[in-house]
Order: structure tokens, then C-alpha cells, then sequence
């Protein structure tokens, strides 16, 4: 059984109802929905002439292998209509893994921990909210350690989903 930090982000449509959504089909016999973070409204990164995204990470606990856990996902955004057009624009859902137990593996379709997770603040802040001692596997820094380096990055803290 591994323990995996999942960040899901979304800036179209019922961006909450899109999210909760995700959540429930996530959950299956093999991969379980311990914890979820507070809901964050957050200031696009990367491309910034689009919506601000809602933004949250969720704790599991699963049998899957990465491989498996991040197909699990793709279909899941498949399923809610996502549509992959332009990288970084807006999207209706978004599903990343971006920690498994103290894994590190990198290949052509999947990198652990998600490689630009340290630089993002609508993803650190919601992971430091779940456990502020958690440790990059890589880096042996926590992500409150990670969150305090980072400068800007408007996020705001909402209600629970
Ligand atoms: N996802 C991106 C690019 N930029 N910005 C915010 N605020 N939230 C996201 O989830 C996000 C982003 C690529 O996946
Ligand atoms: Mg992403
Ligand atoms: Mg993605």
C-alpha cells in the first residue's frame, strides 16, 4: 500500500462540481481517498491570459503502480471532458500525480515526484496544509521549506469542497 499526493486543478466550466467529480471516480476497490485540502482559488502559472484555476491536492492510499494510478487519472480527465489544446491554457480538469510514497522514477510518460511541483504555490500550499513535514524524496526538503522559498503566486485559501 503506498501513500500518493494527487493535485487536481481546473479553470472551465463547474470548476467545483469538476472536481468533486474526479474525486468520486477516482476512488475504486484499489485506490482509496484518504484526505483532501481545502479548495484554493489561485493566479494562473505559465500561460496567463486565461481563468484562475481551482485548485486542491488529495491524499490516497492505493495498490496501483504509478503506471496504473496514472492512467487511472488520464481517464478520469477523459471521461470529464477534457481536451488537451494548448499546454499550460485553460483546462476543465487536470489530475497530477505528484508524490508516490518516497518514489522517484522518471520515463518518456510519467516523472515522480511531478517535476515542477516544487515551483508552484497553488500545489505547495495545499500539500503544506495536508502534512507541513513532508519530504521532497529527491531533495529531502520539506514542502513548507519549498513553499517559503517561492516568491509571488497569488493564492487564496476558499471554503472545503
Ligand atoms: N496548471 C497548469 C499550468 N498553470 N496554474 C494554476 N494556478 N493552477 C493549475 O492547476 C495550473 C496552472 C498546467 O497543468
Ligand atoms: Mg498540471
Ligand atoms: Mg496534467
Amino acid at each position: 500500500m503506498k501513500l500518493v499526493y494527487i493535485g487536481l486543478g481546473s479553470n472551465m466550466g463547474d470548476r467545483e462540481l469538476l472536481l468533486r467529480h474526479a474525486l468520486e471516480k477516482l476512488e475504486e476497490p484499489d485506490i482509496h481517498l484518504l484526505r483532501t485540502s481545502s479548495l484554493y482559488e489561485t493566479e494562473p502559472i505559465g500561460l496567463q491570459e486565461q481563468a484562475w484555476f481551482l485548485n486542491l491536492v488529495a491524499e490516497f492510499e492505493t495498490t496501483l503502480f504509478p503506471r496504473q494510478l496514472l492512467h487511472r487519472a488520464q481517464r478520469v480527465e477523459r471521461e470529464l471532458g477534457r481536451k488537451r489544446s494548448v499546454v499550460n491554457g485553460p483546462r476543465t480538469l487536470d489530475i497530477d500525480i505528484l508524490l508516490y510514497g518516497q518514489t522517484v522514477m522518471e520515463s518518456d510518460e510519467l516523472t515522480i515526484p511531478h517535476p515542477r511541483y516544487a515551483e508552484r504555490r497553488f500545489v505547495l500550499a495545499p500539500l503544506a496544509e495536508l502534512d507541513p513535514k513532508l519530504r521532497d524524496p529527491l531533495t529531502g526538503r520539506t514542502v513548507t521549506e519549498m513553499l517559503n522559498a517561492l516568491q509571488g503566486q497569488a493564492v487564496q485559501r476558499r471554503g472545503r469542497l
